[in-house]
């Protein structure tokens, strides 16, 4: 089966009734992307983007891990140290669901950061502006995620796991957001199959060697079930 790189997005944690983001109704419909994921929209208003992640992440974490994260959890524990998650998503559920190789490359919901000393906590349900760090107790604390305009967290790892993989999947991600709608392009220049499972067709579907449309509750067990007959 060789090794396989796996990118996710908000799709495929909407079947456990987390929003995604440019969906009918989405997130980017009920709040615009400059006032609450830049470090410019924090700066003006941190009450309305720690309300925003507060609301995300207090339901996030009553959130269940669903048949995709389940099915991708099997196919990790069936071949240890070949399969590696690489999500966009901020919730916690690959983790829920049992995957232990994860890598969140726009940080979690769960994490806290201080913009001042770069300390880093467990975050509490509802953060406020000021709140301060445990560390240096500046009034610096903010969601442990990355906004538009700054640096993916664990992008070297990634580059390496994209070009050495054999197999790149992305499940649940409309390709909109860059560095990760451009991984599908790294990982065929290692020689990769890749694979889009996916409800609508992403703005990188044409990079694709193989599509796969409907909901990931349902295509994800069936891809798992073939990738372990070999
Ligand atoms: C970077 C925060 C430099 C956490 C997010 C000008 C100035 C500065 C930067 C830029 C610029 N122009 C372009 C850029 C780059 C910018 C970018 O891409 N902008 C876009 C809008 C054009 N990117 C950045 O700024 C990134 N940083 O570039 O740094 C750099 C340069 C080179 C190399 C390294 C670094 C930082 C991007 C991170 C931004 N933070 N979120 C949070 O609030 O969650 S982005 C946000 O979008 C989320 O993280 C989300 O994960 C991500 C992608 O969205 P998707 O997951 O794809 O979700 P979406 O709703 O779009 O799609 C859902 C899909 O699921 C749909 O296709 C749907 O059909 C499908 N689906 C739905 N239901 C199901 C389903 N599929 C299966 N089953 C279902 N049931």
């Amino acid at each position: 089966m060789g090794r396989i790189v796996i990118l996710t997005g908000a799709g495929i944690s909407a079947e456990s009734g987390l929003g995604t983001f440019r969906d009918e109704g989405g997130l980017w419909s009920q709040h615009r992307i400059e006032d609450v994921a830049t470090p410019e929209g924090f700066a003006r208003n941190p009450a309305l983007v720690h309300s925003f992640y507060n609301a995300r992440r207090v339901q996030s974490a009553a959130a269940q891990p669903n048949a995709a994260h389940h099915a991708l959890a099997r196919l990790e524990a069936a071949n240890a140290g070949e399969v590696t998650i690489v999500t966009q998503n901020v919730d916690g559920l690959h983790e829920a669901a049992g995957s232990l190789r994860v890598l969140h490359m726009h940080g979690t919901l769960a994490g806290a950061l201080c913009s001042q000393c770069d300390h880093r906590w467990t975050a509490p349900p509802e953060m406020v502006p000021g709140h301060p760090c445990p560390a240096c107790a500046g009034p610096t604390a903010r969601p442990d995620v990355v906004w538009f305009g700054e640096m993916p967290y664990h992008m070297d790892e990634i580059w390496d796991l994209l070009r050495a993989a054999d197999v790149f999947a992305a499940i649940g991600t409309s390709g909109q957001v860059y560095p990760a709608a451009a991984f599908v392009q790294d990982a065929t220049r290692g020689g990769a199959h890749t694979i889009e499972i996916n409800l609508d067709p992403s703005a990188v579907v044409s990079d694709f060697s193989e599509t796969r449309f409907g909901k990931a509750s349902e295509l994800v067990p069936l891809w798992v079930d073939e990738m372990l007959r070999g």
